[in-house]
């Protein structure tokens, strides 16, 4: 049995089952009970606090936990990332009023800065040499600098919305973050195993969020360009079609070259394009 820590409630519960549900392993949490059993795989998980996640994991109370990397390094628990999740991305940041002239960090010298994250600023300030106050509260951040309470704020970001109806602007960027998977380091052989197979499930269910499964048909002296264009998971797939002179290619696109791929194939006279979604994707 694998023990996961997941959010209680919060920004990451929903896309941890989500996951954890494209990984063929349902969790019922339905009563929002503290405790759930997956039915067909051996994971029992934990439902938390965020902020308690790194410290659980740490403690083997459980093995893995899913949590924001903002939380697992404010805490500072030495536990491993496994898996980065590339959901629940934000930043941490530093902000200060709009109306502030900032030329450079140097500008924080001497300030009052309020923060959730005393520990990621303060290393962020050593490691630029400057010399302010950090005032640490835990909630409404945005609203310090407002009430007299400080002149700048430390806290994340994910569209700027917040900063910007709070007259804030967004001047240094101190951390990038997202959602990972992460690990107590003496897993024992049982454990590491379950972890394994679910880390191959996570990374199928990613690949295939990132590829898209594409079908044409296109006339042979246009093949080899095309297989140049289409590297697919090993090599494209090609079927030749009733019509003589004529192919059925098929292969696998990542996401990011998608439009770029298509535009091209069009250029090499590639007709009757179909674009599938793929459900996993196992290398
Ligand atoms: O109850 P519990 O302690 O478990 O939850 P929590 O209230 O501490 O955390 P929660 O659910 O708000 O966030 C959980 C995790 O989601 C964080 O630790 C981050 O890893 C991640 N995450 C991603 C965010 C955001 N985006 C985010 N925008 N966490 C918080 N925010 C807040 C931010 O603090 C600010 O108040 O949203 C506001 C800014 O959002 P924008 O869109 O206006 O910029
Ligand atoms: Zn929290």
């Amino acid at each position: 049995m694998l023990k996961i820590a997941i959010q209680k409630s919060g920004r990451l519960h929903d896309q941890s089952l989500q996951l954890l549900k494209e990984c063929g392993i349902e969790l019922n949490n339905g009563n929002r009970q503290l405790k759930a059993t997956a039915a067909d795989f051996p994971l029992e998980a934990y439902f938390l606090r965020d902020d308690d996640i790194p410290q659980y994991v740490f403690d083997k109370v459980a093995d893995v936990g899913i949590v924001g990397e903002n939380v697992l390094y404010e805490t500072g628990k030495e536990i491993d990332i496994v898996n980065k999740l590339g959901f629940g991305r934000c930043r941490l940041s530093v902000a200060v009023p709009g109306s502030m002239k900032y030329e450079g960090i140097k500008d924080l010298d001497g300030l009052k800065i309020a923060t959730s994250y005393s520990t990621l600023l303060q290393k962020f300030l050593d490691d630029n040499k400057v010399k302010a106050e950090i005032h640490e509260i835990s909630g409404s951040v945005e609203i310090a600098p407002g009430i007299g309470l400080a002149h700048a704020i430390c806290d994340l970001v994910s569209s700027g919305s917040t900063l910007f109806t709070n007259g804030l602007k967004e001047v240094e960027v101190i951390l990038n973050s997202e959602a990972v998977l992460a690990a107590n380091k003496n897993l024992l052989q049982e454990e590491r195993k379950i972890l394994d197979n679910l880390l191959l499930r996570i990374n199928a269910v990613k690949a295939a969020k990132k590829n898209k499964y594409i079908m044409m048909n296109a006339p042979d002296y246009q093949l080899k360009n095309i297989c140049a264009l289409l590297p697919g998971m090993k090599s494209p797939t090609i079927v030749p079609l009733a019509e003589s002179g004529w192919s059925s290619i098929q292969s696998v696109v990542n996401e990011n070259d998608f439009w770029d791929v298509i535009e091209k194939l069009k250029g090499f006279e590639a007709e009757g394009i179909l674009v599938v979604p793929i459900e996993k994707m196992i290398s």
